[in-house]
């Protein structure tokens, strides 16, 4: 019943067979920024496709299907040669933390956008990961027996409580660095909105008709379908079943369907423990 990772400084990674990760990793402190550059930063399985694609039309003033997958633009796993080719201005994303980013990013005040999603969701989404998604995990086991994985950080880029409590910290000790703080919920609810209120941080100025396209394109029954084919051979590799399901069910809540009462109690313990003195509010149905 366990997970397959690679430990790099004490931080776990999705394992890739053949890759000099490590190297790759730790290079990706020194990349080069550039003024423009936005990164979207998310926990996995917070909706990082959902947000990079938004964020892409937003960038380019149109309402149709960005060419490419956010993987090919992901700070921590791309080589500094990759990175470097992609023309301005860049869509980039990471799982990483602030203290994690890139330095020429932070000197060069590069704009963040921090997508954050309940954590019951998350444990479901990042469960199906693990299982279902890549045959990288090399996981097979029961749902019943993941929860204590999740809760204790045993899983990629560690626990999301030391995640979104590092990110509180770094807005708090940060004031003038300003992040936008956007949540998986509040998109499901009214994403034109959330894009309207992206295009304000981002000094994008569109027109509503063309906001609400753009929300409407990336919903999840719309992406389901007109991201096929953007995923190159390298992942495909990795897919179980050779399918793609880094659109698997898209809806606040689905946790309901997975957590026994227990589980349930077991998790709003741990949550209260964690969060007791954070600003931060997650909402886990709508
Ligand atoms: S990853 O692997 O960390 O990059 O995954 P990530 O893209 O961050 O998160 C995957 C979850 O986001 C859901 N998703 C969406 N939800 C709503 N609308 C759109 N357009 C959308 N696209 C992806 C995806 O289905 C995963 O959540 P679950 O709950 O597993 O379905």
């Amino acid at each position: 019943d366990m997970i397959r990772f690679l430990d790099v400084d004490g931080i776990l990674y999705p394992y890739v067979e053949g890759a000099d990760q490590a190297s790759a990793i730790r290079a990706s402190a020194d990349a080069i920024a550039r003024e423009d550059d936005i990164i979207l930063c998310n926990y996995p399985k917070s909706g990082t496709h959902w947000l990079w694609e938004v964020i892409c039309m937003i960038q380019r003033g149109s309402a149709t299907t960005i060419p490419d997958i956010k993987q090919n633009h992901m700070i921590e796993v791309i080589s500094a040669d990759d990175l470097a080719a992609i023309p301005s201005p860049r869509v980039l994303n990471t799982h990483f933390r602030f203290s994690q980013l890139p330095r020429d990013m932070i000197k060069k005040r590069c704009k963040i956008v921090l997508n954050l999603r309940n954590p019951k969701d998350l444990a479901i989404s990042f469960y199906n990961h693990h299982k279902n998604l890549l045959n990288l995990y090399r996981y097979d086991g029961k749902w019943e027996n993941y929860l204590s994985l999740f809760n204790s950080g045993k899983v990629d880029y560690g626990s999301f409580y030391d995640y979104v409590l590092d990110w509180e910290q770094t807005i708090h000790q940060n004031p003038n660095y300003p992040i936008h703080v956007i949540y998986y919920e509040d998109m499901k609810e009214n994403s034109g909105a959330e894009v309207r209120k992206l295009t304000k941080y981002m000094g994008v100025a569109l027109s509503d008709e063309l906001i609400h396209a753009i929300a409407e394109k990336c919903s999840f029954q719309n992406m389901v379908i007109d991201k096929v084919g953007f995923e190159n051979e390298v992942w495909r590799k990795m897919w179980r079943d050779e399918k793609p399901l880094f659109y698997r069910k898209g809806e606040v809540g689905d946790w309901k369907n997975w957590f026994t009462v227990a589980q349930n109690e077991e998790f709003d313990k741990m949550y209260a423990k964690r969060m007791s003195n954070s600003k931060l509010k997650f909402r886990f149905s709508l």
